[in-house]
């Protein structure tokens, strides 16, 4: 027998000695003395990956969080050795590899600068209880290093001196620190030395990570099963960690549709048919832009999905054509729940054809959720996702409801102590059969990738739109996400703010909170302050749970239906900016929020900074998160920055003082940048865009910006079909000139350009577009000039200014 403190004794086991190496194209293994074989392939220059076995054999290789599309190859490998290390190269990375412990050290392959180094390196403990390794990595943290990412963590930006756990957990009203929430995403960025590199810990297993934590100079990650599988990615620049990360694991298969980059109102619940008309007409009276009204699980008979409550919502399909008909597209929540009821065709489909979990030792895995007791779909059997996809015909094929919100599914069961499935429970897990030990962190992941499957094929040929609550890496290539059930206090506002930008950081961009707090009530303060933050989120909606009080617009009285009316209409204004800054996202995986430490690395005074935040490219952000507030104090990175309330030009490197009674924000344009605007709508698609209008904000030197758009929905644009433009600016003394480089087959409504210029050191004299001298007297009101959109040069030429 063993006892358990025999094992205990056993403790950490360490690979020993490298005793044989062998080389098979991009891939390298290493193998121990006591059987430990290290894997190391080269994915691209720039990203190593590192899988340890400890029997010999790995296991299958699978993950559901690397994308097919992930790209391959290098342009350099060089493989040497001394006595000590094996030494890999490629044109970005040098990885020693030490030949007596197969501790891992990495450096940057241009100045040979030490990047990350293994303190314990790999170590394991055998797990008697499940079988296989409790898997460990230890790292030294360099002097002065800060550590993000790490996905919804409601904490601040910088992760150093904490321990987390990952583990997708319904959390409801959860608090600042509250840990483990609804996501897993084990990806994390180290900065030091102005040098940033990435760790994604590709293991859906319970895992942890300490930085700092235990010991001062020490990071680790463990979990409590699986492998040691992990890839490195080098930048040096956080954005490039963040791209490459989004190589591996993916970025969003399609643009959304436009609207779905709109204002979303949402409630638990909005019924019967009367209510939610009710709540859209009041939208439109009171012209406050609206995109999306969402159905919580009041709109099903006794929640069962893919139902309608016929007393609520008698003729759906009519009232879904109505709301469109108004500008209002529908939106309505599926959870993984399937009532347990011999009379309900979704259970007895699923159940004929063996499509729900079981236990380990065969009774289907019984949980209590909205509906009563339910089974659960295993969404980690791809017949099972296919079969959940085909779902949804009726409801989006026929209904015409135009988005689909999953909920619960961490997933969620009520009244049992883990609120979630007991550990044994079975998954298919595409074929490499596991315990949910193994499949819960990717449970609701493979939810949402059926349910987008299914929006998909109903939807086409319109773009999909899924929101998820739970998600693992990679999921952001379905699906877009929210913060799950926060609280109506003004820290919660400030939490919003933090996970929002550490999403993004974390590959996942496309996020946003409930607005104004999902538990308890906001006062109107409280509730405009979160719309301000809530028009720079990429997922922009607000929802509250029914029980307390009203929480549309114009619930707080009429000053504050102004003000949050007044920036959802900037929201709307700026949607041809965002969409751009979500087509950098969904092609190049440039994170849509960027943190000040994103933003600028080499300044110092970024890494420990969360409240301000880069909104696409040019805007900078930073919400005022507390009560009573005239203003407040902000950190402007380095540059100069234009006021967006004023156009007063102020300079960065400072923390300054700005002005923003509850009508306001700080809110700056980066000098030189040209930001598009739309005339402001009550939905996506209600006017047809006239002309383009174009801030322009003058700088002395250089400066590039892009403009991209296309049919705002559709799959046009795969085939050409987007009109990107590219403006480089160019600002002297006397002169302003911008060129613009068009690509792409699509053409867009309007004809002309509104350009607003803005800061001007000087009085225009001369305009020459293309070289040919306009009249100023019919295309330039004050500063505003109306032009052609087809130029590629305009010039503007004045007269010094003589300062006195
Ligand atoms: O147990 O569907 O986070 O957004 O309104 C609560 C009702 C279930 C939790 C979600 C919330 C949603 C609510 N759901």
């Amino acid at each position: 027998m063993i006892l358990n403190t025999e094992l205990e004794l056993k403790g950490n086991l360490f690979p020993t000695k490298i005793i044989s190496y062998k080389k098979d194209v991009d891939t390298l293994y290493f193998t121990s003395e006591n059987g430990v074989v290290l894997q190391i392939t080269v994915q691209r220059d720039s990203i190593f990956r590192f899988r340890f076995t400890t029997t010999s054999i790995f296991e299958n290789d699978f993950s559901y969080a690397i994308t097919k599309y992930a790209s391959r190859g290098f342009n350099q490998l060089d493989i040497t050795e001394n006595e000590k290390y094996y030494c890999i190269q490629t044109s970005k990375i040098i990885c020693k590899v030490s030949k007596l412990d197969m501790r891992i050290s990495l450096f940057d392959a241009v100045d040979n600068y030490l990047i990350c180094e293994d303190e314990l390196g790999f170590h394991w403990e055998e797990s008697h209880e499940n079988g296989g390794d409790i898997v460990k990595m230890s790292k030294m943290s360099q002097i002065g290093e800060s550590y993000y990412g790490l996905g919804d963590k409601p904490v601040q930006n910088n992760l150093k001196g904490k321990r987390f756990e990952n583990w997708v957990t319904d959390s409801y009203a959860y608090g600042r620190d509250t840990d483990p929430i609804y996501k897993a995403i084990p990806f994390y960025v180290g900065l030091h030395d102005k040098k940033a590199y990435g760790i994604f810990f590709d293991n859906t297993f319970r895992s942890f990570f300490d930085f700092c934590h235990e010991r001062r100079n020490v990071t680790s990650f463990w979990a409590q099963g699986g492998e040691m599988n992990y890839y490195f990615m080098y930048g040096p620049n956080m954005v490039d960690v963040v791209a490459n990360y989004t190589d591996l694991t993916g970025r969003p298969h399609q643009l959304p549709p436009l609207w779905a980059l709109g204002y979303h109102q949402c409630k638990w619940s909005y019924y019967p048919e009367s209510k939610v008309k009710e709540i859209t007409n009041t939208f439109r009276e009171l012209k406050i832009p609206c995109d999306a009204i969402y159905l919580d699980i009041d709109y099903m008979e006794g929640f069962r999905c893919f139902t309608w409550n016929k007393k609520y919502f008698p003729d759906p399909k009519r009232m879904v054509k109505e709301l469109l008909d108004n500008g209002f597209k529908t939106i309505a929540i599926i959870d993984p729940g399937i009532k347990i009821d011999k009379d309900y065709s979704v259970f007895k489909e699923a159940l004929d054809k063996d499509y729900f979990c079981k236990r380990a030792d065969g009774p289907y895995m019984k949980g209590k959720v909205w509906p009563g007791e339910c089974y659960f779909p295993d969404f980690t059997n791809p017949k099972v996702r296919e079969w959940w996809a085909g779902l949804f015909k009726e409801l989006i094929e026929d209904i015409g409801v135009k988005g689909v919100w999953n909920d619960m599914n961490e997933p969620a069961v009520m009244d049992v102590p883990g609120k979630t499935f007991p550990d044994d429970v079975r998954h298919d897990y595409d074929g490499n059969h596991c315990s949910h030990r193994k499949a819960h962190n990717i449970y609701g992941m493979q939810m949402a990738r059926a349910t987008y499957h299914g929006l998909k094929k109903f939807s086409y040929p319109k773009r999909p739109f899924v929101i998820t609550r739970a998600a693992y890496a990679g999921t952001q290539r379905y699906t877009s996400t929210w913060t799950g059930d926060n609280v109506a206090t003004w820290e919660h506002l400030s939490i919003a703010n933090a996970q929002a930008q550490r999403m993004c950081m974390s590959g996942f961009s496309f996020v946003g909170s409930d607005i104004g707090g999902f538990a308890e009530q906001p006062n109107g303060e409280l509730y405009a302050r979160w719309i301000q933050l809530g028009i720079f989120h990429p997922f922009c909606r607000t929802h509250s749970s029914g029980d307390h009080g009203d929480q549309e617009p114009w619930a707080f009285g009429d000053n504050i239906t102004d003000i949050v009316r007044k920036f959802i209409e900037i929201r709307y204004q700026l949607l041809p900016y965002l969409y751009t800054a979500f087509w950098r996202y969904a092609t190049e995986g440039i994170p849509i929020l960027k943190s000040l430490v994103l933003y600028d690395q080499a300044d110092a005074h970024t890494h420990y900074r969360n409240d301000e935040f880069i909104f696409g490219e040019k805007i900078l952000a930073c919400p005022i998160t507390e009560p009573n507030a005239k203003g407040r104090r902000m950190y402007v990175p380095e540059g100069n920055w234009y006021n967006f309330w004023d156009n007063s030009l102020i300079k960065g490197g400072n923390e300054v003082w700005v002005d923003a009674d509850l009508d306001s924000m700080p809110i700056f344009v980066k000098e030189g940048a040209i930001i598009p605007k739309y005339p402001i709508q009550q939905y996506v698609g209600e006017k047809q865009i006239g002309e383009l209008h174009l801030d322009v904000f003058f700088k002395f030197g250089q400066e590039k910006s892009q403009v991209y758009e296309d049919a705002e929905d559709g799959f046009d644009y795969k085939k050409g079909r987007f009109s990107l433009r590219n403006f480089n600016l160019l600002g002297k003394e006397d002169s302003l000139t911008i060129q613009q480089f068009r690509s792409g087959k699509f053409i867009t409504s309007y004809e002309t350009f509104e350009i607003n210029l803005i800061g001007l050191p000087f009085e225009i004299r001369k305009v020459e577009v293309d070289n040919v001298k306009i009249d100023l007297s019919s295309s330039l009101k004050g500063n505003v000039l109306v032009i052609s959109k087809e130029f590629t040069e305009l010039h503007i030429i004045g007269k010094k200014t003589i300062l006195i």
